[in-house]
C-alpha cells in the first residue's frame, strides 16, 4: 500500500485446478498471493484500499456438498482469526466493494484474474506495476522470513544426510529420491520446492535429470539436487558423493574444482557485490581447475571470454531463492549490464536480505562433448581425447543456500557435509 498509495490493488489466489473429472492437481498457492496474506487455501482473493487503510481477505461461499467431501472450510471469523485479517468478506462480495473502493482512485492495480472476479473495467489497470511492487518486496527476505528459510533448509538437510547415509550401489534412483522425499513429508514438509534430481553416474551430466529410474552402479557419483518447501518457502540444495566409501581420484580432482569454487564465491558474496562478477569468478576458477586437470589449456580468459569453459560449466552460479525457487530479483536486474560477454538471468548487486544459491558444476556432457561443431571450434583449448575418457563421469555440483547479510559475512543456511573427507565419513555405510 505504501508503494501504490493511488490505487485499488486487487490480487487472487490460486484455485484448484483439474487433472481429470473429479480429480485436482495437488495445490500450491500462488507465491504472491501467499506472500501478501499467508494463506494456503483455493479460491482466495486480496483487496488492498491504501486510503483507508484496509486490507480484505475474500473467502469462498462453500455449500454442504462441498463440506462432505472436503471436510471443514474456515467461514469469515475463523479466517480472521487464523490469518489475522480485521476485514473478512465472502469472494461474490468483491464487485460490489471494489466498484465503492474504486470510486477513490484513478487507477487500479490488479491481476487480470482478480481484475475479472471484481467485475471492474480493464482500462484503468496498471498490473505491471503491482507485478514490479512485489518483485521488489519478495527480493529482499525479512528476518522471519529467513527464519522459515532456515527450517526448509534444515529438514531438506536432514534429507540429504539420510540419503548419503543410506544410498548404495544395486538401489535405484528412485529409492533415493522415496529416501529424501520421506524424511521431508516425516518432518512436516508435504511438498517440494521442485521435482528432485536424482542422478547417478552419466545421468549427473544432465542437468535438469527428471527420469530417476536407473540403478546405482558401485564407484559411480549420485548428484541429488533437492529441496523441501515451508510455508512456501523452498530450499535447493545440491550434493555430490561417491557410491562406495571413497572418492577415486579423478572423482576427487573434479569435486575439489567445484568445492573450492563455490567456497570462494559464497566468501566474496557481500553486499554490493554484482552476482554477474561473482559468475565470472566461478567461470575462471572452473577454467584454472579443469587446465590443472590438463582438460583444457591456453590462457584463462580466453578460455572464458571464447566459452571453452562453458562447454564443462553451461549453468548459473546462483539464483535468488524464496518462496520461488528461482525467486524474484525485483526491478534490480534490469538497470545492471553483465560483465564481459556472459548472459546470465541472475545478474543484480547483492542487498542486505537477498537469499541466494551458490552452485558451480562440472559435467562431462556428451551432446556438448561430441558436436562436431564445438569439436571443431576449441580443438585448441580442449583436450577433447582427455574430455572423451570422462563422458562416464556425469557431474559434480555443490550447491548452499546463502543469505547475504549487512555485517559483511554471508549466512550459510546449508549444513549438509560438503567436505571431502565429511562426505566420505557421512558415506560411511553405503
Ligand atoms: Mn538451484
Amino acid at each position: 500500500m505504501q508503494k501504490l498509495p493511488d490505487g485499488l490493488i486487487l490480487l487472487a489466489g490460486s484455485v484448484e485446478t483439474i487433472r481429470n473429472n473429479d480429480v485436482s492437481y495437488v495445490f500450491r498457492q500462488k507465491s504472491d498471493f501467499l506472500y501478501l496474506t499467508g494463506v494456503p487455501e483455493a479460491g482466495y482473493l486480496l483487496m488492498l484500499d491504501p486510503k483507508r487503510k484496509r486490507a480484505t481477505l475474500l473467502i469462498p461461499r462453500v455449500d454442504a456438498n462441498h463440506r462432505v467431501w472436503l471436510g471443514h472450510v474456515p467461514g469469515p471469523s475463523e479466517a480472521a482469526k487464523r490469518f489475522g485479517f480485521k476485514d473478512v468478506r465472502y469472494t461474490d462480495e468483491l464487485p460490489a466493494l471494489a466498484k465503492a473502493a474504486a470510486k477513490s482512485y484513478k487507477n487500479v492495480y490488479a491481476e487480470p484474474e482478480a481484475l475479472r472476479k471484481a467485475a471492474l473495467k480493464p482500462s484503468a489497470n496498471r498490473w505491471g506495476r503491482l507485478r514490479d511492487a512485489l518483485d521488489d518486496l519478495r527480493a529482499t527476505k525479512t528476518e522471519g522470513e529467513i527464519e522459515i528459510m532456515q527450517r526448509a533448509n534444515d529438514v531438506s538437510g536432514k534429507g540429504h544426510r539420510a540419503v548419503m547415509r543410506d544410498a548404495r550401489a544395486g538401489m535405484f534412483e528412485y529409492q533415493v529420491q522415496s529416501r529424501f522425499e520421506s524424511v521431508c513429508l516425516d518432518s512436516g514438509l508435504k511438498h517440494l520446492g521442485y521435482p528432485s534430481i536424482v542422478a547417478a553416474g552419466r545421468n549427473g551430466a544432465v542437468l535438469h535429470y527428471h527420469h530417476n529410474d536407473a540403478k546405482l552402479r558401485p564407484g559411480e557419483l549420485l548428484l541429488i539436487d533437492a529441496g523441501a518447501e515451508a510455508e512456501g518457502y523452498s530450499a535447493d540444495i545440491t550434493r555430490t558423493f561417491p557410491l562406495g566409501r571413497r572418492f577415486s581420484r579423478r572423482q576427487r580432482d573434479v569435486y575439489s574444482i567445484v568445492l573450492e569454487t563455490q567456497k570462494e564465491c559464497i566468501r566474496r558474496a557481500r553486499p554490493g557485490v554484482l552476482s554477474g562478477d561473482l559468475h565470472l569468478h566461478s567461470m575462471r576458477m572452473i577454467a584454472e581447475g579443469l587446465k590443472d586437470i590438463k582438460i583444457l589449456k591456453g590462457p584463462v580468459d580466453e578460455l572464458v571470454s571464447g566459452g571453452a569453459v562453458r562447454l564443462f560449466y553451461p549453468h548459473g552460479l546462483t539464483h535468488t531463492l524464496g518462496l520461488d525457487v528461482h525467486d524474484t530479483m525485483g526491478g534490480r536486474r534490469r538497470k545492471v549490464r553483465p560483465p564481459a560477454n556472459i548472459r546470465i538471468r541472475f545478474n543484480a548487486y547483492l542487498e542486505p536480505g537477498f537469499v541466494i544459491t551458490m552452485e558451480p558444476g562440472i559435467y562431462f556432457i556428451e551432446a556438448l562433448l561430441k558436436d562436431p561443431k564445438l569439436r571443431e571450434k576449441f580443438r585448441n583449448q580442449v583436450d577433447f581425447r582427455r574430455a572423451d575418457s570422462f563422458l562416464d563421469f556425469g557431474g559434480v555440483r555443490i550447491e548452499d543456500d546463502i543469505v547475504i547479510t549487512s555485517s559483511g559475512a554471508p549466512r550459510n543456511l546449508t549444513t549438509v557435509p560438503k567436505e571431502i573427507e565429511d562426505v566420505e565419513k557421512a558415506c560411511g555405510l553405503n
